[in-house]
């Protein structure tokens, strides 16, 4: 099992696509154990987007995620991290493949509503920046075993 940090961003708040996004990930059957409504201060905004930092799209890219509230979730699945990406598409919304969120939903990739960690490192380290230990919850879900053939 893996878990992946996912943020819905304030296109999505802003837009009321929370329950979509959220809808999508959990018909795909990922598994959530953590979830929160945040809105990312200065600090917090550099912290995340820090291997952005001199890049031309940086300061829009701190505006923009500081602009409104965001969601913020881990969710837990066999092939979470792949799961969660191939669901998002890819960064620019308009290359992204139908059926995906961006495809769907977006047409820029400065305003392309998700976010979903893209390696178990940066993974974890991305769960830590916003969840405590205690704020995961380890629990087993009833449909887990029509889900993960490995809970049969
Ligand atoms: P992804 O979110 O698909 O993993 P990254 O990690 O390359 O893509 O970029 C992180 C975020 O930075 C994107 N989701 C987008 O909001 C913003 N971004 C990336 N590239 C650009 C760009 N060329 N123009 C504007 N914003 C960008």
């Amino acid at each position: 099992m893996e878990r992946t940090l996912v943020i819905i961003k304030p296109d999505a708040v802003e837009r009321g696509l929370i329950g979509e996004v959220l809808s999508r990930l959990e018909r795909r059957g990922l598994k959530i154990i953590g979830l929160k409504m945040i809105q990312f201060d200065e600090d917090l905004a550099q912290r995340h987007y820090a291997v952005h930092k001199g890049k031309p799209f940086y300061e829009g890219l701190i505006r923009y995620i500081t602009s409104a509230p965001s969601v913020v979730l881990v969710v837990e699945g066999v092939k979470a991290i792949s799961a969660v990406r191939s669901t998002m598409g890819a960064t620019d919304p308009v290359a992204a493949a139908p059926g995906t969120i961006r495809a769907d939903l977006a047409l820029e990739t400065s305003r392309n509503l998700i976010h979903g960690s893209d390696g178990p490192e940066t993974a974890a380290q991305e769960i830590s920046l916003f969840f405590r230990d205690e704020e995961l919850l380890d629990w087993s879900r009833n449909t887990d075993p029509w889900i993960f053939e490995s809970n049969i």
